[in-house]
Parts: C-alpha cells; structure tokens; sequence
C-alpha cells in the first residue's frame, strides 16, 4: 500500500487537530505582542471584557502557546506520520476521534475559567494560587486524551508488526511511539498532582494544599514536557528534512538510540527547576543536575546525525568548504528554510540550557528575563518554527490545495528567526541584569535605568514576532480557503546511509527501555516524593491574587 492511501484516513483528523493547534498559535501571539509592548513602555489594553490584566494574558500566552498550540499539533501530526512510516492505516480511526472529541471537550471546560479570569495561575499553576477547578479539570482531560494517542500508535504497531514480523519498525513509526511512551510516563506526575490534590482541593472537598508536593509533581512533568515539544521536530529532522534537503539520513540505529536514551533519561531530572526550593535534599538536586548533563548526550547524537545528513545534501547538491555547504541547502523551499532557521536558533537554545542547568549558575538566572529568553529560542522557535515548517506541506496536502504563497511562507520564516534574534538577545540580556520575568515590568517600583534602553527592543521583536506569526496563518488560511492549484506532493521519508537492519535489535524494542525509564524515575523521585508525601499536611490555604 502507497503511503498516501495509508494516511488517507487521518485527513480530517489531523487536519482537526491542526485547526485547534493554530487558533490557540493566533491568541498567543496577540497577547505575546501585547506583553512585548508593555515591556517597551506601552499602556497594556487591559479591559472588563478580553485581557482583564497583564497576568491574564500571560497565563492566557502560556496555555495557548505551550500546552495547546504543541500538544493538538504533536496529536495530529504523530499519528500522521505514523500511517504514512507503517504504509499501513492506523487502528481503530473512532478510538483516534474520541480521542480528539476529548482533548477539545477538556480544553474547552479549561478555557471558560481560564478566558474568564478565575484561572490566572499560569501556565504553571503553582499552589497555593488557586484556579477554578474547571481548569484543572478540563487540562486532566487533556492529558488523558493523549495518552488515548499512545494507546492508538501501539495497537497500530501491534498490527503492523503481525503483518511484518521480523522486520524493523519504520523509523519515523519508532520514533513517534517512543515520543508518547515518554510522554505518558512523564505525565503521571501531573496527573497525580491534579486527581489527588488540585482538584479535590479546588472542589473544596481538602481544606488545604501542600506547594512543594505540588510543585514537585508538576516538574516532574514539566522538565519532560520540554522533549514531548522537541522529539516530533526530531522527526521531521531526522525523517524528512534530509530527503527535503536533496540527501540521506547519515544513520537509522543512531537515531534510534538518540531517541530511547531520551525516553529514558529526559524525565528524571525536573529538581533542576527547583533548585532553590527548600525541603527538598541538595543531594537530590545535585544528582539529577548530574542527569541534566546527561540528556545533553543524545541532544548531541541527534546534532551530529541531522548535521551530517544535511551536509551529506549539501555537499550533494556541489557544496564546499567546512560551512560553506550550508548555503547550499535547498533555502527556496520554505518548508525546509523555517526548520534550518529552527535549527541555527536551537544550538543558541542548547547552550543557553546548559547554563540554565547548571546548580550553580542557575541562581544567577533564575527567574530572570534570561529564561523568558531562553525558551523563546527553544519551544518559542525551535519548536514552533519547525512545526511552522511542517505544516507549510502538511496543511497544504490536508486540504488537497497548493501552498498559497511560498514566497510569503520564505519571508514568515526569515521575519521570526531576525524577530527572535532580537527578542530572545535581549531579554538574555536584561535577565543578566538583573529583570524579573514574570512582571509588569513598566509598573514595577524598582524599575532600574540599566534597563531602560534595551526594553524597546523587546517591543520589537515582539512585533516581527507578531507579524511573522500573522503571515504564517494567513498563508495557511488562504491556502485552504482561496488556493486553487493542486497541492505538491508530501515529502518522502529519507533513505538511511545506514539502514536499521545494522544495528542491534534492542534498538528496535520498547518494553525494556520503558522498564529501565520507570526504574530511573523510582530512583531519581522515588525518595524524594516519599518523604514529601509523609510530611505533607494539606494545610496550605488557596489564594487569588488576581
Ligand atoms: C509573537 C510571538 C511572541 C511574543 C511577542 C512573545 C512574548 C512574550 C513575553 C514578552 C513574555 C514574558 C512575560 C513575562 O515574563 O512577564 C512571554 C512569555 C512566555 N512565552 Fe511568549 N511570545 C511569543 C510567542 C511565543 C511562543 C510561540 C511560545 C511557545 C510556543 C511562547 C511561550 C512563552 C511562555 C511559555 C512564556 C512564559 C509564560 C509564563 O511565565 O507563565 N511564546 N512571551
Ligand atoms: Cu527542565
């Protein structure tokens, strides 16, 4: 079976998904925008009605931008790709649009407290601040609907692998189903944190909440959250970039290996976010700082495989040189020049994250503009660039119609790597000086003169940001609406230089890395929540500070 007939039923709902994906990418620009404005000295448009603060928008900025917009693409596109690896259609589509019918029912039941100011906790929504139990509720609802996803991809690759017994799952197949097993493993914490103690206490049924526990839980979650983002734009690295690119990918047991090790080493590590939480042992934190490194391994497996299978293309294609070959890559092709441009800005991102992670140069960050800064870089640009990517064939081939305009597609691109060059540099900046994040900033008392020139400029690049982003749904709404040429063909999976068969067969299995992932959990967590758990009293009252 072609690829084509194989995806042919995930159409609609991918295309389903991505419609949710981008709605919620349209409100977090806008309110982006107007945060990157306030910063620059603007009157932030507060009002009864939409934006009731700063606060609001923010919380607003981060749930559309990191938990929406990232997670309805990655439900759509994994499947997606999937079918198209297995040449095979999924199993069972009801299971895949209940799944969906959840996921938007849960957003929708978050997103009335949230749209209504009774939820501006953040995208965080750190204890003791208390939202609406509507918001706790509808984003649990959320989680479990991707775990229905993970559940979909193994029963698919169940089937496919009776079919084909022996063989090696198909890479860009492998890969996707590791990113939700990783994914379902590092959600426990979040879900735990919400069904035991968020959401009986928004209920009112517990008279009190315990914040490190709390908190604790939440990272659990939220460090991994981070590689959930990152490894479906892996995939397009890995998988297709290097075949859109004119070239091979360099080698298949590689990336897989990349990939298991993430699955087993990117979730115990979250203390790292918690470094200057008390209660929690030094010896604990310093140990998964340690692990912190280590993830930064198959971070730099994944650097040199996608490098060398671009420079493979470029040199392909007549490039020279030691960087020269770069310039050589196909840059005409939006698609493939929005994920180089995600890339250039991610090995910024990386090096960032290494100071991020470092016990103790993190005190001199922490909780400043600099990681504002940071993980525009990564999430706000690797991440979203190469989604941004995606889609440019992706959206086209779901709705049967060309790209309405490449050249506006190449220009979106080029708008927010300089917007983000911009945006992300200063305010590196100005957390080096010493701005918090998180803030009002033009109304805040201690507002300091070394920051007064360099805030301009984060009004901006927020504002590229912000046309770029506008460029990019425009361009996806009027291919699907106005676009009347026929769309191009979806980009082949990449032919491996060298192919899975010649590496060892563990790096075609799952269970086993799963058990190792949940033992490394017990090890890193398994002390710390224990104790956290035996002391915790549920006592801590809720507070709207809003
Ligand atoms: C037009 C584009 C964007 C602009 C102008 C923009 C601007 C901003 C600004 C100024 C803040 C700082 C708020 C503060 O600390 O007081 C912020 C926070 C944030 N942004 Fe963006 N942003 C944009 C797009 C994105 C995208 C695409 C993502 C991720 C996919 C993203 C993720 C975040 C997150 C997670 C926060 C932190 C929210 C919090 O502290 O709770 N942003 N953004
Ligand atoms: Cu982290």
């Amino acid at each position: 079976m072609s690829a084509d007939t194989a995806s042919a039923p995930e159409i609609r709902l991918t295309g389903a998904h991505l419609l949710v994906a981008n709605v919620a990418l349209l409100g977090g620009i806008v309110t982006g925008l107007l945060q990157g404005l306030e910063h620059a000295g603007f009157e932030f448009p507060a009002s009864e009605y939409l934006l009731r603060s700063y606060y609001h928008s923010v919380s607003l900025h981060g749930v559309l931008n990191v938990l929406v917009w990232t997670t309805f693409f990655i439900s759509g596109f994994l499947p997606f790709i999937s079918a198209r690896a297995y040449a095979m259609p999924l199993a069972s589509p009801r299971l895949g649009w209940l799944t969906f019918w959840l996921m938007l029912a849960g957003l929708l039941i978050a997103a009335v407290p949230l749209a209504g100011n009774a939820a501006t906790v953040m995208f965080t929504f750190y204890a003791p601040l208390k939202a609406h139990w509507a918001f706790y509720i509808g984003l649990t609802l959320v989680v479990v609907g991707t775990w229905l996803i993970t559940l979909r991809l193994a029963l698919s690759q169940r089937a496919w692998r009776a079919q084909h017994p022996g063989e090696r799952t198909p890479l860009a197949a492998f890969m996707s189903l590791v990113t939700m097993a990783m994914w379902t493993l590092a959600s426990l914490g979040l879900a735990v944190s919400m069904l035991f103690f968020l959401i009986p206490w928004s209920l009112g049924l517990v008279r009190g909440t315990d914040v490190l526990l709390t908190r604790t839980l939440f990272w659990f979650t939220g460090h991994p959250i981070v590689y959930f983002w990152l490894l479906p734009a892996y995939i397009s690295w890995y998988t297709l970039m290097p075949r859109q690119a004119g070239g091979r990918l360099f080698s298949d047991p590689m990336a897989r290996a990349s990939f298991l090790l993430f699955l087993i080493l990117s979730s115990p590590l979250g203390l790292h976010h918690q470094v200057t939480d008390p209660g929690i042992h030094e010896g604990w934190k310093l140990f998964q700082a340690f692990l912190t490194f280590a993830v930064f391994f198959p971070s730099l497996l994944t650097f040199f495989n996608v490098v060398a299978s671009l420079e493979g293309a470029g040199r392909a294609r007549g490039g020279k040189g030691w960087f020269a070959w770069f310039g050589r890559l196909p840059w005409g092709d939006p698609s493939v020049a929005a994920q180089l441009l995600a890339m250039l800005t991610f090995t910024a991102g990386g090096i960032g994250g290494l100071i991020n992670a470092s016990y103790n140069v993190n005190l001199v960050v922490h909780n400043t503009a600099y990681v504002v800064g940071h993980f525009h870089t990564t999430v706000g640009t690797a991440v979203t660039l190469t989604y941004m990517g995606i889609s440019y064939w992706l959206v086209p081939h779901l709705a049967g119609r060309a790209l309405w305009s490449r050249r506006m597609a190449l220009v979106q691109c080029w708008v927010w790597f300089v917007g983000m060059l911009i945006f992300s540099t200063v305010l590196h900046e100005l957390g080096l000086r010493g701005m918090p994040r998180r803030t009002m900033i033009s109304q805040a008392a201690y507002f300091q003169p070394e920051w007064k020139a360099l805030l301009p400029w984060v009004g901006v690049g927020g504002t590229l940001l912000f046309i770029s982003g506008i460029l990019y749904l425009l361009n996806l709404l009027l291919t699907v609406t106005v676009s009347r040429a026929p769309a191009a063909a979806v980009p082949d999976f990449a032919v491996a230089a060298a192919p899975a068969e010649e590496g060892p067969a563990v790096l075609n299995r799952l269970r086993p890395w799963v058990v190792v992932a949940a033992v490394m959990l017990v090890i890193a967590y398994g002390p710390t929540l224990a104790r956290l758990v035996a002391t915790s009293q549920l006592n801590v009252p809720g507070l709207r500070v809003w």
